[in-house]
């Protein structure tokens, strides 16, 4: 296994901000020419999307990180996501994340690259193009954002935090809809400062880890959506956990972040009551043979 020592850890970091802002840049080319609408494609449903940006940036991203560390493991959405993710070092990659955002040109899309170990992340890097904001943090270093040390928050109470969950695109089955609603519901009946959604996780983490939002959570995210911003939250003095309180999983497809532990705990007790663990397909998901049909006619 390869020796991951500060400084090597900061040479893949430098590796990966470089990646990103090149990443960054042909995001930014999209945006000038406003084409990216040109090449949506569905994937498992109507809701989720990829363009040949995504492909193109995550082969760019790719290329550079196995020249740099050719014995790291990959797992990234567009070219290898069914890559396990295993206890040796792995690039965790979401090319373009946010890709509705991004068709409907919207600044809220970013780069992700996160480098974990053991299933943690190390080391994250977010480059939100449209906003020229680059987050990076290692495991034990703090989080910085164009350089400078970011902190969360610290908000501890929740009728005085702004939170922000998303509308799910991996289904809107009848089940899924009754606790997305229900759980606003009960947020804005407790009540809550102000309920915001957006459509990158790894966006709504950078506002969470630099004090802008107080908390966000998501049912159906993957590995990629938050390996980066798992840790740059962590360097910021926020938590990472499950939705329902516990020990967070890269690979268990659920996401909390609060910018206190305190938060979080009051946020869980009605992602409990909602029970807002499970996926629920129903309705909504179309089988992969489905999908490939449909690719093949677009
Ligand atoms: C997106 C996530 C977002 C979620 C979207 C989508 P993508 O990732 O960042 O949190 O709500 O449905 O999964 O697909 O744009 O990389």
């Amino acid at each position: 296994m390869a020796d991951l020592d500060e400084s090597n850890l900061r040479r893949y970091l430098d590796e990966a901000v470089s990646a990103a802002h090149e990443a960054g840049n042909l995001m930014l080319e999209c945006f000038a020419r406003n084409d990216a609408h040109t090449s949506v494609e569905e994937k498992a449903s109507n809701a989720d999307l990829v363009t040949k940006y995504d492909r193109q940036v995550e082969e760019l991203v790719l290329t550079r990180l196995r020249a740099c560390a050719p014995d790291f493991g990959v797992v990234a959405e567009e070219t290898a996501s069914k890559e396990e993710l295993t206890d040796a070092p792995t690039w965790v990659v979401d090319p373009i994340d946010g890709t509705t955002n991004f068709i409907h040109r919207q600044a809220e899309c970013c780069v992700l690259i996160g480098l974990a170990v053991r299933k943690r992340a190390v080391l994250g890097v977010c480059f939100i193009p449209k906003m020229d904001e680059l987050y990076t943090a290692i495991k034990g270093h703090g989080a910085f954002c164009n350089g400078r040390r970011i902190a969360s928050s610290g908000c501890k109470d929740l009728t005085k935090a702004m939170v922000n969950l998303h509308f799910p695109s991996y289904s809107r089955g009848p089940k899924v809809l009754e606790r997305i609603l229900g759980v606003n519901h009960d947020l804005l009946a407790h009540p809550v400062r102000a309920i915001r959604s957006g459509g990158s996780a790894g966006v709504d983490m950078m506002h969470v880890a630099r004090g802008r939002l107080d908390a966000y959570f998501e049912v159906g995210i993957y590995p990629w959506d938050v390996c980066a911003g798992q840790i740059i939250v962590e360097e910021a003095g926020g938590v990472c956990l499950d939705t329902m309180g516990g020990k967070f999983d890269l690979s268990s497809r659920r996401v909390m972040v609060a910018s206190s532990s305190e938060l979080a705990s009051q946020l869980a007790v009605h992602l409990r009551r909602r029970c807002y663990d499970t996926l629920d397909a129903e309705n909504y998901q179309c089988s992969k043979e489905e999908a490939d049909l449909k690719r093949r006619k677009t």
